[in-house]
């Protein structure tokens, strides 16, 4: 019996993938490592210093662990002032209708992200103040498919992993729910993710699963 839904934040309530494009892009450029639309896609759920390995197997060029620190930040820093341009225009009707109409029915609403600005993302869009919980990359050890951010989520709604569904757009949070013991539903980048449970065409569709 599903009691509440752990959504994932980035591909699944809003999307900034052009802005972590773009901030990835302007690093890569600065240290001429080949970086395209193609690779970002990989990067989707992936935690920033994984990310910046994905990124850096495209040069030969090896770097300290300090330098991978300092570029990760820069990144960081270009990613955080882009956010700026975000604002509830980046939240779909769609999305908030649902998100309203599931917490009319009475299921508790929380967010799982990897990211460690998903609270300056909600607060971008309107919702800092909207969800039950917040499990985020601050909170976590390891990343997704590490199930802790779920497992953390669910620790605060004082929900067992059976009793909430995870709602993800990457591979990596699909596996991370399964590992955690929580029912999944795949969507956008993860609709027809085979280890899913559900499959979602739209945000809207968790009405009728429900
Ligand atoms: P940050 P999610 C993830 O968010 C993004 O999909 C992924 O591209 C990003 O690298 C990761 O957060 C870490 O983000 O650098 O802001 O800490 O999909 O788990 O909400
Ligand atoms: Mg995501």
């Amino acid at each position: 019996m599903i009691e509440a839904i752990i959504f994932d934040l980035d591909g699944v309530i809003c999307s900034t993938d052009i802005y972590h494009y773009q901030a990835w892009k302007k690093l890569a450029d600065e240290y001429d490592i080949y970086f395209d639309e193609t690779i970002n896609n990989e990067l989707r759920g992936v935690s920033r210093m994984q990310s910046l390995e994905i990124i850096l197997k495209n040069t030969d060029k090896k770097y300290t662990d300090e330098e991978k620190l300092s570029m990760a930040n820069t990144k960081n820093n270009y990613y955080v002032s882009l956010l700026e341009n975000m604002s509830e225009k980046d939240l779909t009707a769609e999305v908030k209708d649902t998100l309203d109409a599931l917490r009319n029915k009475g299921y508790l609403l929380a967010i799982g992200s990897s990211s460690k600005n998903a609270r300056k993302i909600l607060s971008q869009i309107n919702l800092l103040d909207y969800f039950d919980a917040i499990s985020d990359g601050n909170n976590i050890t390891r990343s997704k498919p590490d199930p802790e951010v779920f497992l953390k989520a669910s620790e605060y709604l004082n929900k067992k992993p059976e009793q909430c569904l995870v709602v993800e757009d990457a591979h990596a949070g699909i596996i991370a729910a399964k590992a955690g013991g929580f029912m999944a539903a795949g969507i956008n980048q993860a609709k027809d993710d085979k280890d899913a449970d559900y499959s979602l065409n739209s945000f809207k569709d968790l009405l009728s699963i429900l």
